[in-house]
């Protein structure tokens, strides 16, 4: 039988606070209306999806209301969401509070009707970096799928998309004065076993920009240096040892090419391009990637570390970095991404130590793109199997020694794209493992408990359903649609 209200508390990420009135429950109905306020037209669009309800925004009286308190003690991203006999209630410091708490307004519809169940939450997020990542070189994701893939990932309150858009097989962002960079890198043939060709425009990737931030969530752009780089180094000779281009490469192997930390021409590059990733992007971060450099000696390595960090800050950036980079004495400003499965990392933890935030990605919780199990027809094994239940029994802050929940931006779940050739694949890798993650990087520790998860996870079988996302049926959840038939 399809629930006819959800508990109050039946929302991923888990709320702070639930603080459940059963008489106060609010039926959405017919005559309903939203007040128009900061926001109204974003949450009138999701309730009308949720509920088929008409929802007009209108000025004046209504029984849905938004009130943007910035005196409010909510902090950046958090809010209060009342729902009682009368009608439902958000407050909020910000829009991104707003947007939110509608977020989880719309996960309380139930599957039929329209009650909603009265009481209260109070709501922040644990870290204010919950991020994904998406590999576009590897494979090329439109602006289109990329738009569908923020559309599905906010609804889990992740704030921060990485763009991975350069990498041996591809280079996928248009930059002045280096056109060479998309022919050769975004054109036909590249991408894994040439699949994936394509490359954003600048105004591609603003359209990009602005998409996701009027859904809260800022785009972290990477560019993979010094390793990584062959598609750079097949558009352009002058970055490679003997200044011949590199032929182009569309196998899986890693750790073969390296910018040369010796050549003045590099750096005149690398600015060419950071100079104009930070003007196209509004958000603080700058992805310098610095992984897998093993064709790079340990000297020059720090040697091209140590020149461009100034040059992420040069162009007003904070440099973020897989934590291969923390070999050098990074600035503050400067954020590890803790990538591997080992269980500690000296680098990282002195990069900590020093005052910089940690992102955490462990690869055998977070990776979207390991398989759930060894039959996966998509994904890699190198990390682990990581079945959801995996990908939600950990803690970042006890993740590392020396890297504790102080020293924690937040946590990331990156999407490797060397398997995958259709959106659907995406999405089949991230559902139902990134609510996981998302709510280790919002909900309070407290609330962490997987035979809870693992309840409310299983009412989204069917809202993916009718939302056109496909995801894994994983046999550890009860979809109720599944229980349901035969
Ligand atoms: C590694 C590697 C990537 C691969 C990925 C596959 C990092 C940071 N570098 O993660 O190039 O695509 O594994 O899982």
């Amino acid at each position: 039988m399809p629930e006819s209200t959800r508990a109050l508390g039946d929302v991923i990420p888990a709320p702070a606070k639930v603080r459940p009135v059963p008489a106060a429950d609010f039926t959405i109905s017919d005559s309903t209306a939203i007040s128009a306020a900061p926001g109204a037209e974003q949450l009138a669009g999701l309730l009308r999806a949720a509920t088929g309800l008409p929802l007009p925004v209108r000025a004046g009286a209504a029984e849905i209301t938004s009130v943007l308190d910035e005196t409010g003690e909510h902090g950046d991203e958090g809010y209060a969401l009342s729902i009682a006999a009368d009608g439902v209630t958000i407050r909020a410091a910000t829009p991104a509070g707003l947007f939110w708490a509608a977020q989880t307004l719309s996960q309380l519809v139930p599957a039929t009707g329209s009650t909603l169940p009265g009481g209260e939450i109070v709501d922040r997020p644990r870290f204010g970096y919950r991020g994904v990542m998406l590999d576009v070189a590897r494979h090329f994701w439109t602006v289109d799928e990329v738009k569908a893939y923020v559309d599905a990932i906010v609804q889990f309150k992740v704030n921060y998309l990485h763009l991975h858009l350069t990498d041996d097989q591809g280079w996928r962002l248009e930059i002045d004065g280096r056109p060479r960079l998309t022919e050769v890198g975004g054109g036909a043939g590249t991408g894994v076993d040439g699949a994936g060709p394509g490359f954003y425009t600048r105004a591609d990737y603003a359209d990009l920009v602005a998409y996701a931030a009027q859904r809260f969530v800022t785009i972290v752009p990477e560019i993979d240096m010094p390793g990584h780089v062959n598609a750079a180094q097949a558009a352009y000779g002058e970055l490679t040892a003997d200044g011949t281009p590199a032929g182009p490469r569309t196998d899986q192997e890693v750790g073969y090419s390296s910018l040369v930390a010796g050549k003045e021409e590099t750096y005149a590059f690398v600015e060419d391009v950071i100079r104009e990733v930070a003007a196209l992007t509004p958000g603080p971060f700058l992805h310098i990637g610095g992984d897998e450099a093993q064709a790079t000696s340990a000297e020059d390595y720090r040697t091209f570390i140590t020149r461009v960090l100034p040059l992420v800050a040069k162009y007003g950036k904070r440099a973020v970095g897989w934590h291969e980079m923390a070999a050098v004495e990074l600035p503050e400003t400067a954020v590890p991404q803790f990538w591997r499965i080992e269980a500690a990392d000296e680098g990282t933890a002195r990069a900590a130590a020093n005052g910089s935030k940690v992102i955490m990605s462990p690869a055998d919780r977070t990776y979207l793109d390991m398989k759930y199990t060894a039959e996966s027809p998509l994904g890699l094994d190198w990390a682990a199997l990581i079945s959801v239940a995996q990908s939600y029994d950990w803690d970042p802050a006890t993740r590392l020694p020396g890297v504790g929940e102080e020293a924690l931006l937040g946590v990331e779940a990156p999407l490797w794209a060397e398997t995958l050739r259709t959106l659907d694949d995406v999405l089949t890798m991230t559902f139902p493992r990134l609510p996981a993650i998302a709510e280790i990087g919002w909900s309070p520790r407290e609330t962490h408990e997987w035979a809870s998860f693992r309840r409310r996870l299983a009412a989204w079988g069917p809202r993916w359903t009718a939302q056109g996302i496909a995801y894994h049926r994983s046999p550890e959840i009860d979809w109720p649609d599944q229980a349901g038939i035969g």
